[in-house]
């Protein structure tokens, strides 16, 4: 198995979708010789895509059609992959494997993995004003889906989870502490990426509210299974190295495997439960869901 035959059929369309606009990004950046292919590289290793698909499904809870949305799903996988180039960095992670190559810093040295990461950033803002400008979502100004994008990656984001988990090494941790740094490290960004989408397809407040419930819920459960694997997992099929997570708290490490699974069970049924009376729409977002579920049976 790949590491992306995980996302079952029911999103191949969603994800060939995303994985063309990647690709077509990554032959018309426009960067000069030392970047382009440290961008190519990271813009088109494959990944799963669980972000920009949740993007899709929740703009088409929002009645959206995922066409329309494709510049915010491939901004909200471009960020993701910012944030994994950054994690792997030898001051980081130092991670010598990811998506089945070599990390990009060990492919291209550091310099440019920094840049390239920071260029990602950048150019995925300009993406979700550029689907804004495109939809003009009556309800939500472009201001109000920035933020939830700028909060998410910020210095209350992912950025304050990786510098909690960094520096918490070795020290005894609650699962208090454990759960500030997943919502922010992989939580935040599932968040913001069900908003955007959402935001985007113009959906109410009310539901809004409903499907970041949804997107929080889920993107804890999925860091639990994250964590599973971390321990089950064989890091070819994973494309990563595993083991990695020896040195840190983890859900695993105060759970145990089967404690970890249950909770990682429970999240995902809290998440179906917040978006129940979505109707029909919602039928992405739940399938999602269960594909979390099944992560790490
Ligand atoms: C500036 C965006 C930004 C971040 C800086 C480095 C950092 C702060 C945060 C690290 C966040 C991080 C890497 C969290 C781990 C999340 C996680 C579960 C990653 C694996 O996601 P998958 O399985 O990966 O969806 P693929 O490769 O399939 O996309």
């Amino acid at each position: 198995m790949l590491p992306c035959d995980e996302v079952t059929e029911a999103f191949a369309a969603r994800r060939a979708l995303i994985d063309d606009y990647l690709r077509k990004l990554a032959e018309r950046t426009g960067a000069p010789g030392p970047l382009i292919e440290p961008l190519k590289r990271s813009i088109t290793s494959s990944g799963k895509r669980v972000r920009g698909i949740l993007t899709l499904a929740a703009g088409e809870a929002a009645g959206c059609k995922p066409e329309k949305l494709i510049d915010a799903a491939a901004a909200m996988e471009i960020i993701h992959t910012c944030s994994l180039i950054l994690d792997d960095l030898p001051s980081m992670d130092d991670a010598a494997l990811r998506r089945g190559a070599p990390t990009l810093h060990r492919e291209f040295g550091e310099d440019l993995a920094i840049l390239a990461a920071v260029s990602l950033l950048n150019h995925a803002y300009g993406l979700i004003a550029k689907n804004h400008a495109a939809l003009n979502p009556r309800q939500w100004p472009l201001q109000q889906v920035i933020k939830r994008v700028v909060d998410a990656v910020g210095w209350d984001g992912t950025i304050a989870g990786q510098a909690v988990d960094l520096h918490s090494e070795g020290s005894k941790l609650d699962f208090d502490t454990l759960e500030f740094i997943h919502s922010r490290k992989t939580g935040a960004l599932f968040v913001a990426a069900g908003a955007v989408g959402a935001m985007l397809g113009n959906i109410s407040a009310a539901a809004l509210s409903r499907i970041e419930v949804f997107a929080k819920n889920l993107g804890l459960a999925f860091q639990i299974t994250d964590d599973i694997l971390d321990v089950t997992g064989d890091p070819e099929q994973l494309g990563k190295d595993v083991g990695k997570d020896e040195q840190r708290l983890t859900f695993v490490k105060l759970a145990g495997v089967d404690g970890a699974r249950k909770l990682s069970e429970e999240l995902v049924d809290t998440s179906l439960s917040s978006i129940a009376n979505l109707g029909a729409a919602a039928a992405p977002l739940r399938d999602l869901a269960e594909m979390v579920r099944g992560r790490a049976k």
